[in-house]
């Protein structure tokens, strides 16, 4: 085995094909993370087991004749209509906003963000706790797309979930000079975006970062009465990041420190950006997978890259282009999308504008808490609003080796 793999499976279990491919309402809550991993992912939505969790471990990925089956038979599963549950809506919803937006810009790379659509759906609609109208408060989770070419799925999540950073406009400027919508994630210029990422590997690093952080002021300031620092690290990473060493050595640190908020979902889609990732790459990255509590969790969830779209899912050729004129009205047709470009349906619109109001009370919930904490432990509290601030103690250029000059 080689060793990145092994740095990887510190972090790693997965679901099992059964809990992957049962499909739950939507208005299910899932407590995380104990049962991360009975959390399910709706059938309609392009993702798909190709192994049980026994063969995954001890299979080197390898063209095999099954595989080259899986390859040529996608596209013909990709052709299935969808249901018109509201979900199903809602993540169509997702891909669309994603096509759209790549085929106005003439560049970009919809074919993750139509994969990855249930997932993201999942993390905002349901897992995640977060203020759209406040995206610096505190303690809310951190969600990072290591994957960052893929970052039109992060905007149509950031959108529909009611950030005002990215409304319809924005969508419409993607990729656009000066927009807040940039080819891929920049965290100074779009509120909501955590970690800029574009260089694969780096956003699951920084992701560890946060993890750790998190880890650490929990350590510092929560008090066995009041539990302030208390929030997730989300990511998704794909084929690319894991090629990357940094991403191997990150995660073993992760796997080491025990990041236990850290949860990462692998974007298995076996295709990167020349072809299918057996050319290059064949390590088993969920090796010696477990579900363990103390430890950070890497789900591999196996999806179609462009799914939905009848003549280019499942190939590179959706990985980092537009899909075109053609091929985007084929995809409407294959997916039942009767929607002029840019549109967001009332009731999925409906469906996400409880999460301002969620949001809200969410954040004055935490600030209750935090006032409470505020009177007991009033050296504490000040002191992790400096540090929440990024405001320097009194008396920290003592620290330095040299004086500073006036
Ligand atoms: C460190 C680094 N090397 C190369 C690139 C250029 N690049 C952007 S996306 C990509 C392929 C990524 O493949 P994958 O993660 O499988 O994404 P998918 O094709 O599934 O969307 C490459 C090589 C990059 N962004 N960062
Ligand atoms: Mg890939």
């Amino acid at each position: 085995m080689a060793a990145s793999s092994f740095a990887l499976s510190q972090a790693a279990t997965t679901l099992s094909p059964s809990a992957a491919l049962r499909h739950e309402s939507s208005t299910n809550t899932t407590q995380l993370p104990s049962s991360i991993s009975t959390l399910s992912i709706p059938t309609f939505s392009g993702l798909k087991s190709t192994s049980t969790p026994s063969s995954r471990a001890v299979t080197p990925r390898r063209v095999s004749a099954s595989r080259r089956h899986i390859i040529s038979s996608a596209a013909v599963e990709s052709l299935q209509k969808t249901d018109t549950s509201l979900v199903d809506k809602s993540v169509n919803t997702i891909r669309f906003l994603a096509i759209d937006a790549v085929e106005k810009a003439n560049s970009g790379h919809p074919g993750l963000p139509m994969g990855c659509a249930p997932m993201g759906h999942i993390l905002y609609d349901e897992v995640m706790r977060y203020n759209p109208k406040n995206p610096y408060w505190f303690n809310r989770d951190r969600f990072v797309l290591s994957a960052g070419h893929g970052c039109m799925l992060h905007y149509a999540l950031l959108h529909l979930a009611g950030y005002d950073s990215v409304k319809e406009e924005d969508l419409k400027q993607f990729r656009q000079w000066g927009s807040k919508t940039p080819g891929h994630p920049e965290n100074f210029e779009t509120p909501g975006i955590e970690v800029t990422t574009g260089p694969l590997g780096q956003g699951i690093a920084n992701a560890v970062g946060l993890a750790v952080a998190e880890k650490h002021l929990a350590a510092r300031f929560n008090k066995p009465d009041a539990k302030i620092v208390d929030h997730y690290t989300y990511c998704i990473l794909g084929d690319g990041c894991q090629m990357e060493g940094i991403a191997n050595e990150a995660c073993s640190l992760a796997g080491h420190w025990g990041l236990g908020k850290l949860i990462a979902f692998y974007d298995d889609n076996h295709i990167s950006i020349d072809g299918d990732t057996e050319i290059a790459f064949t390590e088993s990255v969920d090796r010696q997978a477990k579900a363990v509590t103390d430890k950070p969790t890497l789900i591999k969830v196996t999806t179609t890259i462009g799914f939905g779209s009848p003549n280019k899912a499942n190939s590179y050729s959706v990985h980092g282009a537009a899909l075109g004129a053609k091929e985007v009205d084929a995809t409407r047709q294959n997916l039942g999308w009767p929607y002029e470009p840019f549109h967001v349906p009332e009731d999925v619109k409906k469906h996400w504008s409880r999460h301002t109001a969620e949001g809200a009370a969410l954040e004055s919930e935490w600030n209750v808490k935090f006032g409470e904490y505020e009177k007991k432990y009033a050296e504490d509290a000040a002191e992790l609003k400096s540090i929440a601030d990024g405001v320097l103690p009194n008396g920290w250029e003592k620290a330095l080796p040299f004086e500073l000059s006036t």
